[in-house]
């Protein structure tokens, strides 16, 4: 017998073949019908079978019960994320991570995994800030699932792979695309992987890339390989300290002073946690938002006594008493470097993840390159952290679609499956194109990223290695660092907002089921609302939307805006050039269209003084990610229909494209339902 689970109906196993899929429905003469789908001898039905007549009512044991929608593996299911794998990465290095990308698809989904997140979620951090006899403590107290959570996200090399380095400028793709599949899952444990990684690279340029010997150096050193090992055991942290009450995008005004002790009395201890000296400057003041507060370091902001701002690297825990090498480790006292915990933010959303105010009062730090040069430094790790906020805004969102088609499989209204409504699959469509758009432009600048950190960019081999069929959308040389610098904010505030009104649409297509709540290991997977809610930090945290727009046009009206202007215009005209003569069907049809918003765009560029521009601000950022995006989904058309019909819908929003002929509004549906559900539904759909 073929039983449906959490149904009491059953089928005939001889009468349905090899079942794939039901959905019951009542008809109107109260008989309840199967409609099945089915394969037998790799041929696929849908057909509608009577199972049982509706005698008694409902109660809260009998009658009716949705099947829960059921997550497939995201790396294969999401094509959007199998776009950009195809696209940017070279057939060997496919092959070589394929394994573990689908393997890491299975994991996230496991059982383990989502009693973690569900366990996370519903045991949010605590502060015991005194203990009994009345002495001040500021025990952070997190639940097991997050401290599971992040061990797991440090074993897999979350932020390692970009380290180690394995496949030169690939590296960043490979993190990132094994990042996106982590984020549905993973309870924000990315939020510290974010910090983690923006330290890492900023001390690896004061050790790996500067590698004159001080004693500054040895300590950045010990910490920089702790941040990138896969080790849990010996793995850190980093926390990011720049916020305080004056504001998070002012950060000129940081009221936080640092002074310069060695040798004073003040040295209250001689070593961190670790056993390396504590630094020579003294930090005071009052940090409004650190988030990732059970971090083992972090790297903040404060200002010296000439009033420059600069960064400073301070570990957060002191050895009070005790030898680190004594026998008897649980002799050795540790305390907060310095730190009071004033009380842990209650938000909105990521309530896993604990953010605090923090009072600092005389920790112990080193500087972190020149004296005032604090915003350039601390700008390293906005770069990293901003990247991650798209993927991770495409990942939740990634997460929402995939509940939302899920759900479309197996719920039935007015008997008919839902992916079988065209007006709901219309809506999804709708959605799954911005969400390929986003996701390709995510990983454009991940690709950027790769690049650019190689040791000679110039030497990257993008353009030789076969079956990437990106090699010539992503330059070498500076344009590849200038192209970075200006799409990192665009990329930050476009996906923000637009994962956020994604989400808002899955959580609609669930209908009443998609705004509930649960923290139960069973619910977590799908629930939307927990998506939501945690999706809202995403255009706030590391600068608003406003702050992003402020960030493009001080680069397209500064220094080098000239250059940046240049690389833009050079990347654009080397590829749509290419499309006059006739590429693809996309690219002949959407030509005139990219063309005509690039020189638009450039006009006012060039033409409006920066104060002005400012006001057009959101404008600016929004015309570029649509451009960029349009080049990236018309270059990709060529894969196949469902590709090239992403492409002229998301040019389309912007005017008509020059098409040879419309159509028919039945194709269209068709079209919707590829677009959504892929190729391997459709052959069900069609019989
Ligand atoms: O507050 C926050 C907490 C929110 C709630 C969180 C809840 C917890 C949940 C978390 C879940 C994940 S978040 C807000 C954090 N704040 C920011 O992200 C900062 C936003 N502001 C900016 O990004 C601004 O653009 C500033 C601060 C960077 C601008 O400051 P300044 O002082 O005006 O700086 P300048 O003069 O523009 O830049 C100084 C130097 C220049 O180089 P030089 O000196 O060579 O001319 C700039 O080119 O730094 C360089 N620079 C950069 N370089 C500035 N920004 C960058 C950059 N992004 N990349 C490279």
């Amino acid at each position: 017998m073929a039983h449906h689970a959490q149904h009491r109906w059953t089928l005939d196993a001889h009468e349905v073949g090899m079942l794939w899929e039901a959905a019951f429905h009542v008809n109107e003469s109260h008989v309840v019908m199967a409609k099945v789908r089915q394969q037998t001898s790799g041929v696929k039905t849908t057909r509608d079978l009577p199972v049982a007549r509706l005698t008694s009512p409902s109660s809260s044991t009998a009658g009716f019960f949705q099947n829960p929608p059921k997550l497939r593996n995201q790396f294969f299911e999401d094509a959007a994320l199998q776009r950009a794998f195809s696209l940017f990465l070279p057939n060997d290095v496919k092959s070589s991570i394929s394994n573990d990308l689908s393997t890491f698809g299975t994991t996230v989904l496991e059982q383990k995994v989502l009693v973690w997140t569900a366990d996370a979620e519903a045991h949010p951090p605590r502060l015991e800030a005194w203990d009994i006899w009345g002495q001040r403590q500021d025990r952070l107290v997190t639940s097991e699932g997050w401290r599971n959570l992040e061990a797991l996200g440090i074993s897999e090399g979350i932020v390692a792979i970009a380290y180690e380095n394995r496949y030169n400028e690939y590296s960043r793709l490979y993190q990132f695309l094994k990042y996106h599949i982590w984020t549905g899952s993973c309870a924000y444990v990315t939020c510290p992987s974010a910090m983690t990684d923006g330290a890492a690279k900023l001390l690896s340029r004061h050790t790996v890339v500067d590698t004159s010997l001080s004693p500054d150096k040895e300590v950045f050193r010990a910490a920089y390989d702790r941040l990138i090992s896969r080790d849990p055991s010996k793995a850190w942290t980093s926390g990011q300290w720049m916020t305080e009450r004056v504001g998070g995008s002012d950060v000129r005004n940081t009221e936080t002073l640092a002074t310069y002790a060695r040798g004073s009395k003040s040295k209250v201890t001689k070593t961190d946690a670790d056993g390396a000296p504590l630094g020579p400057w003294l930090i005071n003041g009052f940090k409004w938002f650190s988030s990732a507060t059970d971090a083992n370091m972090a790297i903040l902001l404060a200002k010296t006594p000439d009033g420059g701002i600069s960064a400073f690297y301070a570990p957060t825990q002191r050895i009070v008493s005790g030898k680190l090498e004594a026998e008897d480790s649980s002799l050795v006292t540790t305390k907060l470097n310095g730190i009071t915990i004033q009380r842990l933010k209650s938000k909105l959303g990521t309530r896993p993840l604990p953010t605090a105010e923090l009072s600092l009062t005389n920790t112990r730090a080193y500087m972190l390159g020149n004296p005032g040069q604090g915003v350039k430094e601390i700008s390293t790790i906005l770069n990293i952290t901003r990247i991650h906020n798209a993927v991770t805004a495409c990942g939740l969102w990634g997460r929402g679609l995939a509940i939302s088609r899920a759900f479309a499989r197996v719920r039935s209204v007015r008997g008919r499956a839902l992916m079988d409504l065209q007006p709901h699959v219309r809506t999804m469509a709708k959605e799954h194109v911005e969400y390929r758009a986003y996701t390709l432009m995510t990983f454009f600048v991940v690709a950027l990223l790769g690049v650019s950190e190689q040791a000679s960019p110039k030497s990257c081999q993008h353009s030789q290695k076969t079956g990437s069929s990106a090699a010539h959308l992503v330059p070498s040389g500076p344009a590849v660092v200038l192209l970075l610098r200006v799409l990192t904010p665009v990329l930050k505030a476009l996906t923000a907002k637009a994962a956020i009104a994604g989400l808002a649409e899955c959580m609609e297509s669930l209908g009443g089921v998609g705004y509930l709540d649960s923290s139960s290991p069973l619910d977590i997977g799908t629930i939307i609302a927990r998506l939501y809610r945690d999706a809202n930090v995403l255009s706030i945290w590391e600068g608003t939307t406003d702050v992003m727009a402020d960030d493009t046009i001080r680069v397209l009206k500064g220094k080098e805006g000239q250059d940046v202007m240049a690389a833009l215009g050079q990347w654009v005209d080397t590829i749509v050039d290419k499309w006059g003569i006739a590429k693809s069907f996309a690219s002949e049809a959407c030509c005139d269209n990219v063309s005509q918003l690039w020189r638009r765009w450039t006009t006012e560029v060039r033409g409006k003084d920066a104060e002005e521009l400012l006001v057009r601000g959101r404008t600016v950022m929004e015309d570029l990610g649509w451009l960029v995006s349009a080049i990236l989904l018309v270059e990709d058309a060529d894969a196949d229909d469902v590709s090239s019909a992403v492409a002229l819908r998301w040019v389309s929003k912007k005017g008509d494209v020059k098409r040879k002929g419309q159509l028919t509004w039945t194709e269209e549906v068709g079209l919707d339902r590829k677009i959504v559900f892929g190729e391997s539904d459709m052959a069900v759909a069609k019989l």
